[in-house]
């Protein structure tokens, strides 16, 4: 997506702190922390929010969701961690390109 700034952090067009990257996924920092660690896994396939996930996007969805414990013991979090999806407006989406925020502190 032309004005997705999250697609422009796949493309490399911004500059983002990487943490994980496969394929399917990039995991990056979160600009604005709410937490001493806060990250935010996003899908190489943009589409806007988990609302606009289709069927073909299943196998991707469950990958995310089992790279997320990976991903959060390799930044400290191995004691646990939050996750938060935003839909949509109303749910405080305010980058509309589906992730999973990842959020903790290290013990
Ligand atoms: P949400 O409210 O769920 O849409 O969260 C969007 C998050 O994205 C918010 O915590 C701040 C973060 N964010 C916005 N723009 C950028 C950016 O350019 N770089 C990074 N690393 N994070 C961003």
């Amino acid at each position: 997506m032309e004005n997705c700034i999250f697609c422009k952090i796949i493309k490399q067009q911004i500059p983002a702190k990487v943490v994980y990257e496969d394929e399917n996924m990039l995991c990056f920092k979160d600009i604005n922390p709410a937490a001493p660690v806060h990250l935010l896994l996003i899908p190489k396939v943009h589409f806007d929010s988990l609302a606009h996930a289709q069927p073909e996007h299943e196998t991707l969805l469950g990958k995310m969701m089992l790279k997320v414990p990976q991903i959060a013991a390799d930044a400290g979090l191995g004691n646990g961690f939050k996750t938060q999806i935003n839909t949509g407006k109303g749910g405080g989406q305010e980058v509309f390109h589906l992730h999973i925020h990842i959020m903790g502190k290290t013990v």
